[in-house]
């Protein structure tokens, strides 16, 4: 006689984003189909008593394979990414697909699929990011992108050929208002790093701390304030990416209290890092070199109580990795002469989720519920992956198994990503993802891999439920 289930897990303890209970898992042909106590036995079973048993993590905010500027390699591909998300406890990753100027949506597409095709760990979907909005992109490209499944965007505030002016940005968020797209934007004031960056070189003040005293905060509150303003005037959600500080906060306040809809977002660094990270010899301080900049003790207060008070719906890495010690990464020769050329973005793909767990749940900042919610459950609505996100009856078997009592300390070289370092070296964590199923394949047992590249898939995704 065949089993009831081709897996179960069972005894552990169960979270959503709103209950922990204790329960078996019972899973059938990719999916949760029952969920119980003392379900039939499964052709497979995983032990979980004692463990937390929540939905694979979905960090949607990654970025794998971008081009990065003339010489510099991004220390990730889609294989060594999707490898080192999926040892950190998740099962869905969305990074982006860059257009670059001149260049079609459709070729962008074409060619990261071409890259990610039988080569990830993990499911994957990807935003775009819109570098050039002509009327043929923004009237017919990008309209049947989002029927066909990419249903969110980024805009850039900030950076040289990345960046959109006002117009433009109304112009792309009006695409969202007729398709029901969302727009996720990076809020920095170009023009006004230009000049702070223009005055710090006139000093000869060019190590990586200027990098986070040319980025300063004013200048992220004020793109906040204008893309929720053009926002408003467009009359669309808006997700706010990476926000790292209280003024900026307080503007996604202040917008939700005049009936806007805001999807916010902070990342680990804005909880662990802070500028002075940037100082360091040897221009150490490029491995910390990220956009927007970390801040301060404040900041970090600011951002965690965001998270615990609902600011924050969701908890991204922003997994932008760089080696360090590389002519093609941190310290390209350019980058060794002036933080202006150090390129921006730092890894963490794979920490994300156990650096909340242990400074979160397990230092009573938030329960195990808002963990799942702000870490997938939430990542999964607002982008439109309706099979994903909860332990639930009918979802994908996208499974973490957590060892709530593991400890350990962060060391790159246990880590699996693409980089030479990882920012957060030391830190003591407690609290670790041991076993992860993906579609009801077991991918990690124990810390082991057992799955192989390829069983991660492309998931095309609906409209956002915001
Ligand atoms: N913006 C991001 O979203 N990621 C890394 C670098 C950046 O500026
Ligand atoms: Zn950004
Ligand atoms: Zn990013």
């Amino acid at each position: 006689m065949s089993a009831a289930f081709d897996l179960v897990i069972r005894g552990g303890t169960v979270a959503t984003a709103s209950d922990t209970f204790l329960a078996d898992v019972g899973i059938r042909d990719g999916r949760i189909v029952q969920i119980g106590e003392t379900l039939p036995a499964g052709a497979e079973e995983i032990d979980a008593r004692g463990r937390f048993v929540l939905p694979g993590g979905i960090d949607s905010h990654v970025h794998l394979s971008q081009p990065s500027g003339e010489g510099i390699v991004m220390a990730d591909d889609f294989e060594s990414g999707t490898r080192s998300a999926l040892f950190g406890g998740n099962t869905t990753v969305l990074p982006f697909c860059l257009q670059e100027k001149g260049q079609s949506l459709r070729e962008a597409l074409t060619a990261y699929h071409a890259l990610a095709e039988g080569n990830c760990y993990t499911d994957h979907s990807f935003h775009m990011i819109i570098s050039d909005p002509t009327a043929s992109v923004l009237g017919q490209e990008l309209p049947a992108l989002v029927a066909d499944g990419y249903t969110s965007f980024k805009v850039f505030m900030t950076y040289e050929g990345l960046r959109l002016n006002d117009a433009q940005i109304l112009e792309t968020m009006d695409v969202a208002r007729r398709t029901g797209a969302l727009v996720m934007v990076h809020c920095e004031n170009e023009d006004a790093i230009r000049y702070l960056i223009g005055r710090h070189e006139a000093d000869g003040d060019v190590a990586p701390r200027a990098h986070a005293t040319t980025r300063p905060i004013v200048v992220e509150r004020e793109a906040t304030h204008r893309a929720l303003s053009l926002a408003e005037v467009v009359d669309v959600p808006v997700v706010i990416v990476h926000v790292s500080n209280g003024p900026a906060i307080d503007e996604i306040r202040a917008a939700r209290a005049r009936g806007r809809k805001v999807i916010g977002e902070t990342c680990p660094q804005y909880l662990m890092l802070t500028a002075d990270d940037l100082e360091g010899m040897d221009w150490e301080g490029a491995k910390f070199v990220c956009s927007p900049p970390p801040r301060d003790a404040a900041s970090q207060e600011d951002c965690w109580r965001g998270l615990e008070t609902g600011v924050f719906d969701i908890f991204s890495s922003d997994h932008c990795p760089f080696r360090y010690d590389d002519p093609a990464g941190k310290l390209n020769p350019k980058g060794k002469m002036s933080f202006r050329h150090i390129p921006n973005g730092i890894p963490g793909v794979e920490t994300r989720l156990p650096i909340l767990f242990s400074e979160g749940v397990m230092k009573g900042r938030i329960d195990l519920s808002r963990f799942v919610a702000l870490t997938a459950t939430n990542h999964a609505k607002v982008y439109g992956l309706e099979r994903k996100g909860r332990v639930a009856v009918g979802m994908d078997a996208d499974i973490a198994i957590w060892d709530p009592e593991a400890r350990r300390t962060i060391r790159h070289a246990d880590l699996h990503d693409g980089a030479d370092y990882s920012p957060y070296e030391g830190i003591e964590i407690q609290g670790w993802p041991t076993t992860v199923v993906l579609g009801g394949k077991v991918m990690v047992q124990d810390g082991e891999l057992t799955g192989t590249k390829g069983d991660g898939r492309y998931r095309a995704r609906a409209l956002p439920k915001v």
